[in-house]
């Protein structure tokens, strides 16, 4: 059986989530339109925490001023009702086709102005429904053709949009962060943050690096053939984990978003693991949301739709617990000691120790016996094993 879901695991969905109506490029919708007030609730009913959404998937795009404060008081009083929080709001910048050649970045000056005029009211919004953080997805900042795109003034009117933006927050006194949402392409061809080092290396041109970091989604890094534990792991380091979008693909295909784990199953434990004991001391090294950014396949009914928002809990839990017999394994915890894992938290120089004492150090070298170190196996094998057989519930 797996574990139900309670609001201390921070599970998050977006709206756009579980409210799409399974329109694809080829096919009509297959379920109606969902009310947002409707999937608050059945989120709090099921056992989520959290629920973001797109300025447009709330209000509906172009409504006028009254209409928009109505559709904003029905969600309010929905969270009221459910204790619900929204702890990411994010802006839809791709629907609408004013939107085709990007927003911060269109070649049309004044499709970028609009775009920055359409954020920053959100980021009003995003303030005062209490959220920490402000997702950017760029899915249409980016080209078809090489020609028709200056990359390089591209990037610094991307620049130019973050840097106003964190102004903004700063003058403003929220307490919001950026995250920014890689994605290498979909809808367009090429997208100008396409994987997590990308976007780490852009962060660090900006005015406000530390008010800006990353949502990496399972999906698009391994639409571009990367390991998305990995990407995981460098945005941690980098301080960067801001958000996250958990979800499954199968390969480097059009992007899937499948239930979380209906994918890379394999990757997905050593992601969890990573988030819940990769911390200090072994607890958990990441503490925000556990967001899901998936869609209920087009097969689906309603009634499959909160099944398979179920199935990502339930799996994500299910994961942690295997995470956690994994780790609380004295054999794994040897084989973790034979294949020197824990070895490589030390240090490669002793404290103190200078080059001019590694040179003189013989044993580093002259004496190192390469040979005999050349033959010895490191035995991941046998480590990757034990994790299969924790993950598969045989041990
Ligand atoms: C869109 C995209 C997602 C992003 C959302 C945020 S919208 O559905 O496919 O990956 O996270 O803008
Ligand atoms: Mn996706
Ligand atoms: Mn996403």
């Amino acid at each position: 059986m797996a574990p139900r879901p309670t609001p201390a695991d921070k599970f998050s969905f977006g709206l756009w989530t579980v409210g799409w109506s399974a329109r694809d490029p080829f096919g009509d919708a297959t379920r109606p339109d969902l009310d947002p007030v409707e999937s608050v609730h059945r989120l709090a009913e099921l056992g989520a925490y959290g629920v973001t959404f797109h300025d447009d998937d709330l209000i509906p795009f172009g409504v006028d001023a009254a209409t928009r404060d109505q559709h904003i008081a029905r969600f309010r009083k929905a969270l009221d009702e459910t204790g619900l929080v929204v702890p990411m709001v994010t802006t839809n910048l791709f629907t609408h086709p004013v939107f085709k050649d990007g927003g911060f970045t269109s070649n049309d000056r004044d499709v970028r102005r609009y775009a920055l005029r359409k954020v920053l009211r959100n980021v009003d919004l995003a303030a005062e429904l209490g959220a920490k953080t402000f997702v950017m997805w760029g899915g249409r900042e980016g080209s078809e053709y090489d020609v028709a795109k200056d990359v390089r003034a591209a990037l610094e009117r991307y620049r130019e949009a973050v840097d106003l933006l964190t102004q903004y927050v700063i003058d403003r006194g929220y307490d919001l962060r950026f995250a920014l949402e890689p994605k290498p392409n979909e809808p367009r061809g090429d997208i100008l943050l396409p994987t997590v080092g990308h976007a780490l290396a852009f962060i660090s041109t900006l005015a406000h690096p530390e008010l800006v970091g990353l949502n990496p989604e399972v999906g698009h890094e391994q639409m571009a053939g990367l390991n998305y534990a990995h990407g995981i792991a460098q945005a941690l380091w980098q301080g960067k984990l801001f958000h996250l979008d958990l979800n499954g693909q199968r390969g480097i295909k059009y992007d899937q978003d499948l239930v979380f784990g209906h994918g890379d199953l394999m990757n997905a434990f050593a992601l969890v693991d990573l988030l819940e004991n990769g911390g200090p001391g072994g607890g958990p090294a990441y503490d925000g949301p556990r967001h899901f950014d998936y869609k209920p396949s087009r097969t689906e009914d309603i009634a499959g739709v909160w099944a398979s928002a179920e199935a990502n809990m339930a799996t994500y839990l299910l994961l942690k617990e295997r995470a956690a017999a994994f780790r609380a394994d004295p054999e794994v915890a040897e084989a973790l000691a034979a294949s020197k894992v824990t070895e490589l938290a030390t240090p490669t120089l002793a404290d103190g120790e200078s080059y001019a004492d590694l040179l003189a150090d013989r044993s580093a070298f002259e004496d190192f016996d390469v040979d005999a170190t050349a033959a010895r196996g490191f035995g991941f094998v046998r480590l990757n094993q034990l994790a299969v057989e924790h993950l598969l519930g045989a041990r």
